[in-house]
């Protein structure tokens, strides 16, 4: 049954990743509203070969749709969603806003897609770096229970919106141009030709050093999980790469798991696809993932310090799977 539709932050990043997978997964729409701020008010946009005017988000936006897919931020969520709600609309939310409310689920449907049917018109869709995670990590989890996780992230710049793309492109230019005085208008530091271990680019540090993002990847991953009792530690980076996190991911587990025995399990795992024949130089890439579905592992090992112990390298498309695939995914189980 076709059902009315509202896209929030229809004009990012996320936003026209919502609406090519919409359309290329033949979602049953029968109305579709694209909503975003005033600045894109008129702004057309085309979808199944139909040109779609961007209209401004308000509090009567949501007349008559039934599922809202909002990424426009976390102060949008908290303004709008209570509105998608009252209007009778179940929202699917790619911000951090509600995500680690009690009575929010938090879904990553090949983990536990079984907490979608709690909601009360809201269903969080977690952190990027996290759902490519512990999409690789819950059937390891299923067989040998993992005990602690130690992740470091190398994260692309799409991450934080199209502004962010823009900025990498045009330093980089700059840089190559010999230019030393470009003006950066987001990220603190040069992300062209350079690391910066800070991610969002701004208020990040929280007062035990962490990041908000390496704190979400421990919060959500164990919300996600069902599992309070998993360690969890991370580093998360910001690279200069457009589309793709890529994770150095180190478990240990409670019984021993060999690396074979985890290829196995990974090689049929859902939404996994294992990359790992490392002696042809074969092993999961940002470039391999961006524009795909899957999340990509490979570089399975066993960690010689310690007895039960991993480690793998996990790469994929942080705006598809790690944002509006993932949303979308959600939204078809609802209906
Ligand atoms: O939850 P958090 O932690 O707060 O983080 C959420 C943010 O991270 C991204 C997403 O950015 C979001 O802003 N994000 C969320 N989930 C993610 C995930 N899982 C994720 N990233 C990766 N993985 P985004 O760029 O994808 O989306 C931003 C959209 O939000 C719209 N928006 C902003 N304010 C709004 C609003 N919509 C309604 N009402 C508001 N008040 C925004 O639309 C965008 O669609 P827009 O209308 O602002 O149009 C963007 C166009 O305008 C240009 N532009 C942007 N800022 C300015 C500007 N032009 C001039 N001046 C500006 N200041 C852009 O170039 C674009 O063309
Ligand atoms: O919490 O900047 O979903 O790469 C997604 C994008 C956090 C930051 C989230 C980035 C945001 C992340």
């Amino acid at each position: 049954m076709a059902v009315n539709v509202a896209v929030v932050g229809a004009t990012g990043a996320v936003g026209e990743e919502f609406l090519r997978i919409l359309e290329s997964r033949k979602f049953p729409i029968k109305e579709l509203r694209l909503l975003a701020s005033k600045r894109s008010v008129g702004k057309k946009i085309k979808f199944c070969g139909v040109n779609y005017v961007v209209q401004e988000l308000t509090k009567s936006s949501f007349r008559g749709i039934k599922i809202a897919l909002f990424s426009a931020g976390s102060s949008i969520s908290k303004e709008f969603v209570p509105y998608a709600i009252e209007s009778g609309a179940v929202c699917v939310d790619n911000s951090s806003a509600f995500r680690m409310d009690d009575d929010v689920p938090l879904v990553v449907p090949e983990v536990n897609a079984q907490e979608i049917a709690k909601h009360k018109g809201v269903i969080a869709n977690p952190n990027c770096s996290t759902i490519q995670m512990v999409v690789a990590l819950k059937p390891i989890h299923d067989a040998a229970r993992i005990k602690r996780i130690v992740v470091s992230t190398y994260q692309a710049v799409s991450g934080a919106g199209l502004k962010a793309v823009d900025e990498l492109q045009k330093e980089t230019a700059s840089v190559l141009a010999g230019k030393t005085d470009f003006k950066r208008n987001l990220f603190p530091h040069q992300i062209a030709f350079n690391v910066l271990p800070q991610i969002p680019q701004s208020n990040a540090f929280l007062p035990n050093g962490y990041t908000s993002e390496e704190m979400k990847m421990v919060n959500e991953t164990q919300k996600i999980m069902g599992d309070k009792n998993i360690r969890i530690t991370a580093t998360t980076a910001r690279v200069p790469v457009v589309r793709g996190h890529s994770e150095s991911v180190n478990i240990e587990t409670e019984r021993k798991i060999t690396a074979s025995e985890v290829k196995k399990l990974l090689s049929k795992a859902p939404g996994v696809k294992l990359v790992d024949d490392p002696a042809n130089q074969v092993y999961p890439l940002a470039n391999m993932a961006a524009g795909r579905d899957e999340v990509f592992v490979g570089r399975i090992r066993e960690d010689e310090s310690i007895d039960n112990g991993i480690n793998m390298w996990i790469v994929s498309d942080n705006i598809r799977k790690g944002a509006a695939l993932n949303a979308i995914q959600i939204a078809e189980k609802l209906l």
